[in-house]
């Protein structure tokens, strides 16, 4: 892979909104990527490897559980420096910021907000610290989109629960020591329950084959009548809502992310632009290549500031799921969109491992999937500002 020379960019001085604490974790997040992930990320993928040496360095930077209280091990950071994070790990690669997401936002924050203060001790120090590494078990084979209907379920036996049933396309879980599982009681009513590993019945077989977040490691979870502790049931929340509340915290850090990976874009094809000549000139004097770049930079500086007061109102409690899933649709379609573009300015060395492009264009195709579909987001908006729900 080319040097990566990567310089952000802030067209409309988004930096002077930041705060001096916003700026040291950004460029802290920054350097770490320039260090550990960009010199390694390209033969990780083609070995389709998550790199599990970086788990500390992760750590190191925050990047778990970025806005958990320090008295949990969490770096008691604003939501603004958790997309801050979120943004330089994916200009990294998706499948990096992929594991920090999934680690503060779907598996700490729900131990934080449902869990009671024994597995508030128990487990958040060891996840901020990479201790322990945990995944988020949603979806089933049958329920992506509508997770409602899922069919995993436990049964009261007294002085445990059996749990059954089967989650599928879950981040970490080939690796992760726990897995927060929403599964439905004797009810019918969605719980979460945090299933460890080594409990008997409980495994975690990897899925191969993908072509987009091969270096984020995605496998399934499977209970055969697996034996859960009652302490391990989380007790704050219940229903879908529960879950949910998750995925507005992880879909808002994707509404960062996927700037970062449409930032790497723009950058590097505005370098290769400048460089590259054809008809004796750079391609960057031609106004089709220019128009490209403006409409890139346009639609970044869109999104950033979309994001940007996102986190303002996440830092104020007032953040909507319906606010939370227009950032998220808006700003992975630009990145795709902007990757699209920047590979067509690199000609055919837009697709070889040269260059970031082609592996963060197949990247996003999982990240405009999952957290909920480009067109479930739409739905969201849609419900909201006609008051008529069209999902079902
Ligand atoms: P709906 O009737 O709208 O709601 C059911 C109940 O939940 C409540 N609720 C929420 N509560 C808290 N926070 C939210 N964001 C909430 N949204 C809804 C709601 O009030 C209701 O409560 P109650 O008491 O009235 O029952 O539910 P629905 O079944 O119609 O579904 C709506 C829909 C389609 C939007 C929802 O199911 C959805 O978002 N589907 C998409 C599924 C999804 O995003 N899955 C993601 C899996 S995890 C993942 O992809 C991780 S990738 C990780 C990585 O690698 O980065
Ligand atoms: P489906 O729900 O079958 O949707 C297929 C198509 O139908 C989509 O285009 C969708 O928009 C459309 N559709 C569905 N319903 C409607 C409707 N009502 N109206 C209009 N269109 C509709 N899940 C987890 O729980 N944990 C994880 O860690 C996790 N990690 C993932 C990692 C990767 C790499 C991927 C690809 C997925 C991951 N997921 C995870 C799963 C992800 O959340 C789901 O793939 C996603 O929610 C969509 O579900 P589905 O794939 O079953 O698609």
């Amino acid at each position: 892979m080319s040097a990566d020379l990567f310089q952000g960019v802030d067209y409309f001085n988004l930096d002077d909104l930041l705060t001096e604490e916003h700026k040291l974790v950004r460029d802290a997040s920054r350097q770490f990527v320039k260090r550990e992930i960009s010199p390694i990320i390209e033969q990780a993928y083609e070995d389709a490897k998550f790199p599990s040496q970086i788990l500390g360095g992760l750590a190191e930077i925050g990047a778990f559980g970025p806005y958990i209280p320090e008295e949990y091990g969490g770096a008691g950071l604003d939501h603004i420096s958790y997309g801050l994070i979120m943004q330089e790990l994916e200009r990294g690669d998706s499948g990096i910021r992929s594991t920090a997401s999934v680690q503060s936002s779907l598996v700490m924050y729900p131990i934080f907000a449902y869990g009671n203060e024994e597995q508030k001790k128990k487990y958040l120090p060891k996840l901020a610290s990479g201790e322990m590494i945990g995944c988020f078990g949603l979806t089933e084979p049958d329920h992506g989109s509508n997770p409602s209907g899922m069919v995993s379920n436990y049964k009261d036996m007294g002085d445990h629960y059996l749990l059954n049933g089967a989650k599928l396309w879950i981040s970490n879980s080939p690796f992760a020591d726990i897995a927060v599982v929403w599964a439905k009681n004797e009810e019918g009513r969605i719980h979460g329950l945090i299933v460890e590993r080594g409990m008997e019945g409980f495994t975690t077989p990897e899925t191969h084959g993908k072509w987009s977040l091969r270096a984020s490691a995605t496998g399934e979870l499977v209970f055969d009548n697996v034996k859960v502790p009652k302490e391990n049931l989380l007790p704050g929340k219940s229903g879908l809502g529960a879950p949910l509340g998750c995925l507005d915290s992880a879909r808002y850090g994707i509404a960062w992310g996927a700037l970062g990976a449409a930032m790497d874009c723009y950058d590097t094809a505005l370098r290769y632009a400048k460089e590259r000549i054809q008809f004796n000139k750079p391609i960057a004097s031609f106004q089709l290549v220019q128009k490209k770049l403006a409409e890139m930079v346009t639609e970044i500086t869109k999104g950033q500031l979309l994001a940007y007061r996102c986190g303002q109102l996440k830092n104020e409690g007032k953040a909507t799921t319906q606010h939370i899933s227009m950032a998220k649709r808006n700003n992975v379609k630009i990145a795709i969109d902007i990757a699209r573009e920047s590979r067509q300015i690199l000609g055919a060395m837009g697709i070889t491992q040269e260059y970031s492009i082609m592996r963060h264009m197949m990247n996003l195709e999982s990240v405009i999937t999952y957290e909920g579909t480009h067109d479930i987001h739409l739905l969201i908006t849609g419900a909201d500002i006609t008051g008529i729900p069209a999902f079902k």
